[in-house]
């Protein structure tokens, strides 16, 4: 059986991935309907070698639609999102709009598959960066408990869109050829300034909250907790952006909950998680970087050992590629578990 599949967001850096991880997986679509706003409307687009003309989403466009993924902001989110549902589709968004809403699950298949059982028509896509930190940290707290989180980001340009990707490569050409340069998109389009990226480290990730957290920050805090069912854990963020193109990589300190845990006990631990690539010999200089994690949909961990002073502290360094793991591999991995527990129509 075939679904009738929209993706809205089309030609956006997301979606675009979206369309090709469907391809990839061979998706089950009987139907493929392509949406974005009125600017990119009438672009064209290959799916399985047939050209497709992206039309404006609206509120009608979810007619006969099975399951609807969602990536072009957090306001078209709000807005068509509830239309998609009344017209009798699954929404799997990727933006924060309804991330924290109590009514609407949060998944990461490999963490919590179950509580799509929960949903009300939309399923939430976490941020890229929390997703690939709770598939690392849940095989551990399965395990061992986990007590405490403390994660410092390392963030690709691609999580704030196509458009930063460029100013990325614009900025490190004229720098280069010693030309002048104006910073226009990071660190947050709509901010009220603009600084490097080329050359660069920004330790801002989207607005500033009045606690003196980015927003960045306090959704891998809010989210975690949300997704691993741990309201009670401690967690700390700090999110930096560097001038990666694709590829966000995370160093992470973490507490179990047991006693004489070993660094070997928790890699091995994770060389057989689901969705977890463990690469990590520091005799032969093997740790997971973003250049070799591009195009992959696994969560790669390296540098796991354990801290020198807490019995129940850990280290690990967590690569993975921000635009498939991180959003559209698992938007299209939350559509495939909706179908395998018969929760679409
Ligand atoms: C970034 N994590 O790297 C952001 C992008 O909430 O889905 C993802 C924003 C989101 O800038």
């Amino acid at each position: 059986k075939g679904f009738h599949v929209a993706v809205v967001g089309a030609t956006g850096a997301v979606g675009q991935q979206m369309i090709q991880t469907l391809e990839n997986r061979d998706f089950p679509i009987s139907q493929f309907t392509l949406l974005s706003s009125a600017r990119s409307a009438g672009s064209k687009v290959t799916f399985k070698g047939q050209e497709y003309t992206v039309q404006e989403a609206k509120p009608e466009s979810f007619e006969g639609v099975d399951i609807a993924l969602f990536s072009a902001g957090g306001s078209v989110s709000q807005e068509l999102a509830p239309h998609a549902v009344e017209h009798g589709a699954i929404v799997v968004d990727n933006t924060s709009a309804f991330r924290m809403d109590p009514n609407v699950p949060l998944v990461v298949p490999e963490v919590n598959e179950d509580d799509l059982n929960k949903h009300n028509g939309i399923i939430a896509n976490p941020n890229c960066s929390t997703i690939q930190m709770v598939v690392a940290l849940q095989p551990v707290k399965e395990k061992y408990g986990l007590k405490k989180v403390i994660v410092s980001t390392y963030q690709a340009v691609s999580g704030s869109g196509a458009a930063a990707v460029e100013e990325l490569n614009e900025q490190t050409k004229a720098i280069i050829n010693n030309e002048e340069f104006e910073p226009a998109i990071l660190p947050v389009k709509g901010d009220k300034k603009h600084y490097q990226i080329a050359f660069n480290a920004i330790p801002q990730i989207d607005k500033f909250q009045d606690n003196g957290y980015t927003f960045e920050e306090m959704k891998m805090i809010n989210e975690t907790k949300k997704i691993m069912h741990m309201p009670e854990l401690q967690v700390a963020a700090t999110c930096v952006r560097l001038p990666v193109a694709t590829g966000h990589s995370e160093s992470l300190y973490f507490e179990v909950d047991s006693n004489g845990v070993t660094a070997n006990e928790v890699k091995s631990l994770l060389e057989n998680a689901r969705g977890v690539v463990l690469q990590d010999d520091p005799e032969n200089q093997i740790y997971p970087m973003p250049a070799d994690c591009v195009g992959k949909n696994d969560v790669f961990v390296g540098r796991i050992r354990k801290d020198l002073d807490e019995d129940k502290g850990f280290h690990m360094w967590v690569v993975s590629d921000n635009l498939l793991k991180g959003a559209a591999w698992n938007s299209v991995q939350i559509a495939e578990s909706l179908i395998k527990l018969g929760l679409v129509k």
